[in-house]
């Protein structure tokens, strides 16, 4: 069985929790509070240095570190990440695309404006990162005005990973609503076998 340590609210574990659901694995998840210092503990430090959810603990006892490493692993030979080459790649560029010119600006806004106290620092950067927000969301309007998935003609780990902070991007004050290529993306995602949504844990039965 397959171990998450996961934050409910995360949208970098929602990636993971979402794809080992539908690929139907087995798998518990302990809730990690990344506020209060349970990410520094030499207990976490040794299974994920960085000191960040998610991290998942494989049946071997190893863990693998980073959402995007994680859906790399658990897709690999299935159909959420194709065999073709340049398909692959191609996955590898929205992802790498996700973590340096989009999680950091739509992410970090969610995170200040629900569940955080915004510091006048913070508020200072806000339009900067709102921004850079929003020139991300442009392209992937750009790419879905005319494409129903990310990467060629079905469902990739690219659209889990882009997904994640997309569909809440509205709880940092970004407005998605005028972006009809993604809204119409959003109900394709939301109408895939197994899609549970970001608030959904397993049962542990
Ligand atoms: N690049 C990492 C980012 C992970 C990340 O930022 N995790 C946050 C929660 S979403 C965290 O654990 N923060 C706690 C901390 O920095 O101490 C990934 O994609 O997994």
């Amino acid at each position: 069985m397959f171990t998450l340590y996961d934050q409910s609210t995360s949208g970098n574990a929602y990636k993971a929790r979402l794809l080992l659901h539908q690929l139907g694995h087995d798998f518990q998840t302990v809730e990690v509070n990344t506020f209060d210092g349970s990410t520094r503990t030499p207990e976490f430090l040794a299974r994920n240095p960085v000191g960040k959810v998610p991290v998942l603990a494989l049946p071997d006892g190893s863990h693998l570190a980073e959402s995007n490493a994680i859906l790399c692993y658990l897709a690999d030979g299935t159909a959420f990440w194709p065999g073709d080459k340049m398909a692959r790649a191609q996955v590898l560029s929205w992802m790498f695309f996700e973590q340096y010119s989009h999680e950091p600006y739509v992410a970090v806004l969610r995170s200040w404006t629900k569940y955080l106290n915004m510091t006048p620092e913070m508020a200072a950067r806000e339009s900067e990162l709102r921004d850079r927000g929003y020139a991300a969301l442009d392209i992937m309007e750009k790419q879905l005005s005319y494409s129903d998935w990310l990467v060629g003609d079905s469902y990739t780990i690219a659209d889990i990973c882009l997904y994640a902070y997309t569909h809440v991007a509205d709880e940092g004050g970004f407005e998605i609503s005028r972006y009809t290529g993604i809204l119409r993306w959003f109900e394709r995602v939301r109408t895939q076998p197994d899609y549970v949504p970001i608030s959904w844990q397993p049962s542990g039965d």
